[in-house]
């Protein structure tokens, strides 16, 4: 987003190099710039979104609270089937009308454009786990969840992210689209839709409408994605590849509606349902299924039993069979 924002210096952070003669030599000063501005939005977000968890308990309606469900599913899907699993890695391909509906269900999410979005994914592929990574895991738990929401990129970044492609993004019309008009469209499918339907469907208050199905909707759904990129990347079993940090998280997977089999994904990114259990504990892979089966969506992207069965041989863990040990 705006990049002309209020910083400061925090901890200078010094990246050493080892040189051929064995000394430690500093290469380069990386100071992390605090995003005051994006600080105290997240931090109003979130007393909201718990002002919104209490209103379900005192004053809401029920038919708000499962409209709130709903719109964290329908949202996430526009972050899993569509800037996730369609636009970041192509791991299968949509005709025009599910391409409509995944940017409109992409833009109620507001998680930046999804041109943004699959650059910033597809850097923290190609550079996971380094100083490249946007949400770096070696930089702690809480970078990795939103810290790096809240400062400025490292140069790295913005200097090796100019070696992953995303030409292909921008030949989507709905992307370009989406990206020009990004603000004013998040206001009126994440904020203006998700106030004005209930009270105009059911009677619920304005007031209600706004913090239980936008705000708190919003900050949950923001905090189900951020887990895959904290939790999935510390906690879970390893059974494709022990060497890399991702791994599969019981709690994302649910919680991310199918996005939780992190090693796996990792290890195979471009498998369009992100598991080898295909749609099971798998909302994401099951939506997309329908979608296939309608005809929308097509080419879809898998990998071989006789392939995941060789990696897990070779570089699994064999101690981990998999979430719940379910398979081997
Ligand atoms: C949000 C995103 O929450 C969440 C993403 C989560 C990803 C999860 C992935 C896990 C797998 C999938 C699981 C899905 C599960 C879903 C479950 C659902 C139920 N490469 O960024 P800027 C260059 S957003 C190459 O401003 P700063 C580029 O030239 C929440 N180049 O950097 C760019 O200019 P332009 C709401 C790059 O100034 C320029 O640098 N949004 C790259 O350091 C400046 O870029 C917010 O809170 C790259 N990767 O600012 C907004 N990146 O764009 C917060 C940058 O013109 N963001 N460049 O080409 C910001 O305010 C700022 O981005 C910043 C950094 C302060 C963080
Ligand atoms: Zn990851
Ligand atoms: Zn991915």
């Amino acid at each position: 987003m705006a990049p002309n924002i209020q910083s400061s210096t925090i901890e200078p952070e010094i990246a050493a190099d080892i040189t051929v003669d064995g000394s430690k030599q500093a290469k380069r000063e990386f100071k992390a710039q605090i995003v005051w501005r994006n600080v105290a939005i997240m931090t109003g977000l979130h007393l909201a979104g718990l002002y919104g968890l209490y209103l379900c308990f005192t004053a809401a309606q029920w038919q708000t609270i499962v409209c709130a469900i709903l719109l964290y599913i329908i949202s996430g899907l526009g972050i899993t089937a569509g800037a996730h699993r369609l636009w970041s890695h192509r791991a299968y391909k949509a005709k025009f009308p599910l391409r409509v509906v995944l940017t409109i269900f992409n833009t109620m999410a507001f998680q930046n454009s999804i041109y943004e979005w699959s650059r910033d994914h597809r850097v923290h592929h190609k550079y996971s786990e380094t100083d490249a990574d946007p949400h770096n895991a070696n930089r702690g738990f809480f970078f990795a969840h939103c810290g790096w929401l809240l400062c400025r990129k490292h140069p790295d970044v913005l200097e090796k992210g100019k070696t992953v492609s995303c030409e292909d993004l921008l030949q989507d019309p709905l992307v370009r689209f989406q990206r020009k008009f990004y603000l004013p469209l998040v206001f009126v499918f994440c904020f203006l839709l998700p106030t004005v339907l209930p009270n105009y469907l059911w009677g619920e208050s304005f007031f209600n409408a706004y913090f239980v199905c936008a705000l708190l909707r919003y900050t949950w759904t923001l905090n189900m994605t951020w887990l895959v990129n904290s939790a999935a990347h510390f906690w879970g079993r390893r059974p494709y590849d022990k060497h890399i940090s991702p791994a599969e998280n019981a709690v994302t997977i649910i919680g991310a509606i199918g996005e939780g089999f992190h090693n796996y994904h990792h290890t195979f990114p471009w498998d369009y349902a992100t598991s080898e259990l295909g749609p099971k504990f798998n909302l994401t892979t099951c939506f997309i299924d329908t979608c296939a089966y309608l005809g929308w969506a097509y080419d879809l992207k898998t990998v071989s039993p006789q392939v995941i069965r060789q990696r897990k041989e070779r570089t699994g863990d064999t101690k981990d069979k998999g979430p719940y040990g379910y398979y081997n």
